[in-house]
């Protein structure tokens, strides 16, 4: 994987600051005039990653934007997603539709279509911000993406359950790149041997902090052997984005658009 960096970082872990529920840009903008005293750190070239290991799992991890335009984007992206209502923000499990703990929305190439749990989710046109990140991201990773899965989290309440991105669209061969803004939130990874009744193996699971203006790339085999989650973390009071930068094999059968 090809590392060059063409982007800033900033040397500490940056904390959000108390962002409200929906931040509107004269809101942000103030917040970031309050931080503008902090000096920005330019790295080396290239960033500094963290390679994260264990039996099957490979990710490497780095703060990809530095606070103030990690702020910047997160305001972007408050304006410009367009989340789901209706049956689309809902899964199904067990052949009922039940609303999933967050939001979630989906940009990508023309016609892609994203299906899991049930629902059968069309890419909406790239954004601007939207295709900023993307373009990021594969500044420092050499990868090409061609759609992204948006969640968001309102607070602490919010969360994701323990899944894993094996959708039969995705190119395997492609990490899945995981930016997030707002507030931090714990990770948590889980291998397949320890889960359910049969609990096979004694296999720690892997717990990461998602920063704000954070990469977290997961690369192959990750997805086959480990599940992961966003657990509820009661004490988070500010919102947080997680935008899923994915490859879909184009001319998949359920790539196909349908009315
Ligand atoms: O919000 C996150 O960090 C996790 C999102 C996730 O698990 C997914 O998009 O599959």
């Amino acid at each position: 994987m090809s590392k060059r960096a063409a982007v800033s970082v900033r040397k500490n872990r940056v904390e959000m600051e108390a962002l409200p529920h929906q931040c509107t840009k004269e809101m942000c903008e103030d917040i970031i005039k309050d931080t503008d005293e902090d000096a920005e750190e330019e790295f080396p070239q290239p960033i500094p990653w963290q390679k994260i290991e264990a039996e099957g799992l490979d990710c490497d991890y780095s703060l990809l934007f530095s606070k103030v335009e990690a702020d910047r984007i997160f305001y972007q992206l408050e304006d410009e997603v367009e989340y789901f209502t209706g049956d689309k923000a809902k899964v199904q499990v067990f052949g009922k539709l039940h609303s999933v703990p967050r939001q979630q929305a989906t940009y990508g190439d023309e016609g892609l279509m994203y299906s899991f749990s049930g629902v059968h989710l069309l890419a909406r046109p790239w954004t601007p911000t939207l295709e900023y990140v993307r373009d990021a991201v594969t500044n420092v990773t050499g990868q090409t993406f061609n759609f992204v899965l948006i969640n968001r989290y309102k607070d602490g309440l919010d969360h994701i359950g323990e899944h894993r991105d094996d959708e039969r669209e995705l190119d395997t061969t492609c990490p899945i790149a995981s930016v997030s803004f707002g507030a931090a939130r714990d990770f948590i990874f889980r291998h397949s041997d320890v889960r359910g009744g049969q609990k096979k193996r004694k296999i720690k699971p892997v717990k990461l902090e998602l920063a704000h203006g954070s990469l977290l790339l997961m690369n192959p085999p990750t997805n086959t052997y480990w599940y992961h989650s966003l657990p509820v973390r009661k004490k988070v009071k500010i919102p947080r984005i997680n935008l899923t930068f994915r490859h879909i094999v184009q001319g998949h059968k359920s790539t196909i658009k349908r009315e």
